[in-house]
């Protein structure tokens, strides 16, 4: 039993690590939906620097390490919304270090069809040998802001059996960005969202990151500044009829859409009489 639980934490150890560099989901995962009205909030999360989302929209791509990836499954078509906006976080260094991110985030984020390669399999990330040979040679990193693209890992080893290095593709479907730069909301005020009709079932990711291009230039002092941010799902955004009338009840206005009611209605609703 102890030699178990001790290879188990050798196990944890050698994934958690090289998983904070590397595109991961660890705690951003809205979780699974069907077009059923619900609401999902992953909160206590940071970016690296304001410009991580924006430098994807470039000719050389983007760095994913700037960014941060969220996951959502959905197991039937439907409409969801999605909304990102500046917070504080408690932030971890390597060290093990605890402050408290910055605000002042610009959001921006793309909505992708796919899903980044999740343990046990080796992360993603943009060194991999695999990521540098699908992509041009003159690239910061793999992630485009307005394209599908691709990121894969290290060849890896589970149970004894070697695993070969792969891809994780990312099908663009759309983005927003807040402020006033490239193809933004307008309004500067740190949050943006953007609703997509009618998704199809299946696996998507979400990159998250700053929308202020200029942020990188290496003389901005908070450059690798950590900057909090909230995210919110809300899928099937209009509740059918049937549940407005059961909300309403809730709130003891019953009685007001009863009057609205024409006769058949009525009649069939036995819990009036
Ligand atoms: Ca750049
Ligand atoms: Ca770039
Ligand atoms: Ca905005």
């Amino acid at each position: 039993m102890k030699k178990t639980l001790g290879y188990a934490f050798l196990l944890a150890g050698t994934i958690s690590l090289p998983a904070n560099a590397h595109v991961g989901y660890s705690s951003r995962n809205f979780g699974t939906f069907s077009d059923i009205h619900a609401i999902s909030t992953v909160s206590d999360q940071a970016t690296t620097g304001n410009y991580g989302w924006i430098d994807g929209t470039d000719s050389d791509f983007g760095d994913s390490h700037n960014l941060r990836a969220y996951r959502f499954t959905l197991d039937e078509p439907a409409t969801v919304s999605l909304t990102f906006k500046q917070a504080t976080s408690p932030v971890t260094d390597h060290h093990g270090n605890v402050s408290t991110s910055q605000l002042g985030l610009i959001p921006a984020f793309s909505l992708y069809q796919g899903l980044a390669h999740i343990a046990p399999q080796p992360a993603d990330y943009d060194g991999a040998n695999i990521s540098l040979a699908s992509r041009p040679g003159h690239t910061e990193g793999a992630f485009r802001a307005l394209n599908d693209w691709s990121i894969g890992n290290d060849p890896g080893n589970l149970n004894g059996m070697s695993m070969p290095a792969s891809l994780s593709f990312f099908r663009y479907i759309g983005h927003a960005s807040d402020g006033t730069s490239f193809d933004s909301d307008g309004t500067l005020d740190h949050v943006v969202s953007k609703t997509f009709s009618n998704l199809a079932a299946g696996d998507y990711s979400v990159f998250v990151g700053g929308a202020d291009y200029l942020a990188q230039n290496t003389a901005n002092p908070d450059l690798m500044t950590r900057y909090g941010v909230t995210g919110t799902l809300v899928t099937g955004v209009v509740p059918e009829p049937e549940t407005y009338a059961m909300l309403l009840a809730g709130l003891g206005l019953m009685g007001a859409i009863v009057k609205r009611r024409n006769g058949k209605a009525l009649a069939n609703n036995h819990t009036v009489f």
